[in-house]
């Protein structure tokens, strides 16, 4: 490849993610084109991925190749902005087994908490990001059509139950359960990848995407799957034992249907504005992702007092 001379082989499209470009190079590769109508400035991307490599010294994270210029990227004629990861040996999952849910928590948690001591700056990368007014006047101004009535109904019902939380700290923003790399044969995490949206917010809202991607598994336009409180509680047990405690037990209970809410807006307004987001294989997946995304965050929504009280039990290290 021109900007990265010595590494070649045939090129595959990896059709993960719902944002940005991804394809194999040969079998040690990962090429990526950063999605410039969702990342207006993909470089500083790139600086706030140098930022969080410098802080954890790279543990768990996996730092781009420099291109022929030194640089952590490399700029197209068209001004697309690429780079280049090694490719790990390791196992992604879009439903994480049951026996490595408390990994996962794990290592979302453990991110979290190398990040508490963060006295740096981190670039904006999307304005509005995980901001639920936001996304939901960006539905109020959507075109509507008569298919989604019913779904324009059960968010009214839900549009005045969430409040915005003031905790801000380094978060990953995106702990969906197949952004973590696992090793080929053990239960270890390898790497945490895609730290695209690594921004300052709420851990609850990791924590909640991180519930909210177990049951919806990584492709939403699936139905999610049933709640399971003994799946819920193995990722709180690995998430609390890494983060530490947490400062309010209700907002982490929350935060689940929270991010599954948040989620069914943003899939919904993209749907009704012609998929101008979110990728999709064909007319109708940002409906289909929407509907199920509602559906999981109605769950959680009522479950929350039992969230709450297995957070509380496992903060405890009741039943240890
Ligand atoms: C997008 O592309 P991917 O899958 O990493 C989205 C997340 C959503 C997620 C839902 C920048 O992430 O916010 O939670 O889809 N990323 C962006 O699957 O919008
Ligand atoms: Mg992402």
């Amino acid at each position: 490849m021109r900007h990265w001379p010595g590494v070649s082989g045939a090129i595959r499209v990896l059709a993960d993610g719902h944002i940005n470009d991804t394809y194999v190079v040969g079998e040690r590769h990962i090429l990526q084109r950063i999605n410039r109508s969702v990342f207006a400035d993909p470089t500083a991307v790139m600086r706030n991925l140098a930022t969080a490599l410098a802080h954890t010294g790279g543990h768990l994270l996996v730092a781009p190749i420099p291109s022929c210029d030194g640089r952590s990227f490399a700029l197209d004629a068209d001004g697309d902005c690429w780079r280049l990861f090694p490719r790990l040996a390791s196992r992604s999952f879009a439903t994480l087994p049951d026996a490595f849910l408390e990994a996962a928590g794990a290592a979302f948690g453990g991110l979290l908490a190398t990040f508490a001591d963060f006295e740096g700056t981190l670039e904006p990368v999307i304005p509005g990001f995980h901001d639920l007014e936001h996304y939901l006047a960006h539905l109020d101004g959507a075109p509507k059509s008569g298919e989604v009535s019913a779904e324009l109904r059960q968010i009214d019902a839900l549009r005045t139950t969430f409040q915005p939380s003031a905790e801000r700290r380094v978060i990953h923003g995106d702990c969906k359960i197949n952004n973590l790399l696992f090793h080929p044969r053990e239960r270890s995490v390898l790497a945490i990848i895609d730290l695209d949206t690594l921004m300052f917010g709420d851990p609850a809202w990791d924590f909640g995407d991180l519930v909210r991607s177990t049951f919806a598994g990584s492709e939403e336009a699936n139905a999610a799957a049933a709640l399971s409180l003994q799946r819920f509680e193995r990722l709180c047990r690995g998430f609390l034992a890494a983060f530490g405690d947490v400062d309010e037990v209700g907002r982490y209970a929350a935060a689940p249907a929270y991010m599954s809410f948040m989620l069914a807006v943003r899939f919904l307004a993209d749907h009704l504005r012609g998929d101008a987001y979110f990728k999709v294989a064909r007319r109708g997946d940002n409906l289909l992702r929407a509907r199920s995304q509602l559906g999981l965050a109605q769950r959680l929504h009522a479950a929350t007092p039992e969230l709450a009280r297995i957070i509380d039990s496992v903060a405890r290290g009741d039943g240890r």
